[in-house]
């Protein structure tokens, strides 16, 4: 009898106290500091602006004072541009030698830094007229993406890898793998600083990831199918795909839209509970 209350004893510790104790602690530490796991966001359409239907958006930045930088891609019809955000009217227009496909652009302090895909070569503009500044050679596999904080800029080349690179040097000083849950996040596309976060298109998909640039971590994922599936419904067949996101740092507005899109949207997010 003694034996058959010690297998007892020793079953209930192993088959119900430790696992309760073990469920009751994970259950605690979720309590005191929230959900692990990354947050989901829908979106909400707050405004529809206009846009140049025939940009191949590839970089986009607000600038303050309803103004926008894009650079758009495709050969032969690259450029970077000042556009009205209430209008979408392109108020300045510098076209790129058609060897090169315009990509990511950022702006730091007067200087507007634009990478270009499959070379390695970058431009530097000056904001008031895009007149060219400047030409660079990257350090990245290729130019996708570029946004910054005002500091350093962010740059992405279609892989996982998000890079800092110092603005004055072009050299890159810093280097993560994005992964989501552990798993690598490839195909990183434009790049917007939003936040303390970086915020990033993946290519081919209608999702934003929200990126901890301190160690690549995804921190949430924003779903915007229905942009481009509303604008299919409204007979718009060739558009491409969701590219270009801005922020409006004072008046925390967020602005996103795509290649070849008649419109650009000012969106609120919602976390899906
Ligand atoms: N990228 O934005 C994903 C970096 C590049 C998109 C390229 C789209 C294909 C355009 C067709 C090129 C014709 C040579
Ligand atoms: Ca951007």
């Amino acid at each position: 009898r003694r034996r058959s209350s010690l297998i007892l004893a020793v079953f209930l510790i192993f088959c119900v106290v430790v696992p309760l104790g073990i469920s009751s602690n994970v259950l605690w530490t979720k309590l005191k500091y929230g959900p692990v796991l990354p947050r989901i966001y829908s979106i909400e359409v707050v405004n529809e602006f206009p846009h140049d239907p025939e940009a191949f958006t590839q970089g986009l930045l607000y600038a303050g004072n309803d103004t926008l930088f894009e650079s758009t891609g495709m050969y032969g019809l690259s450029s970077v541009r000042k556009v009205a955000l209430q209008t979408g009217k392109v108020e300045v227009l510098q076209r790129m030698e058609s060897s090169y496909f315009g990509e990511g652009l950022t702006l730091v302090d007067r200087r507007l830094f634009q990478v270009t895909w499959l070379t390695k070569t970058g431009f530097i503009y000056d904001c008031y007229n895009l007149s060219k500044f400047d030409k660079f050679t990257h350090q990245m596999n290729d130019g996708w993406g570029l946004a910054t904080d005002d500091k350093v800029l962010f740059g992405s080349d279609g892989t996982s890898t998000l890079y800092k690179i110092d603005p004055q040097t072009l050299k890159v000083i810093d280097k993560h793998i994005v992964k989501f849950n552990g798993y690598e996040v490839h195909n990183l596309n434009e790049l917007e600083f939003v936040k303390g976060e970086v915020w990033a298109n993946v290519w081919g998909t209608d999702c934003i990831a929200r990126i901890s640039y301190g160690d690549g971590s995804v921190l949430g994922w924003i779903l915007l199918p229905t942009l481009r599936e509303e604008l299919i419904r409204d007979g718009n067949t060739g558009i491409d795909v969701l590219n270009g996101i801005a922020w409006d740092s004072n008046r925390n507005r967020i602005f996103v839209t795509g290649k070849l899109w008649p419109k650009l949207y000012e969106i609120k997010l919602h976390p899906i509970k």
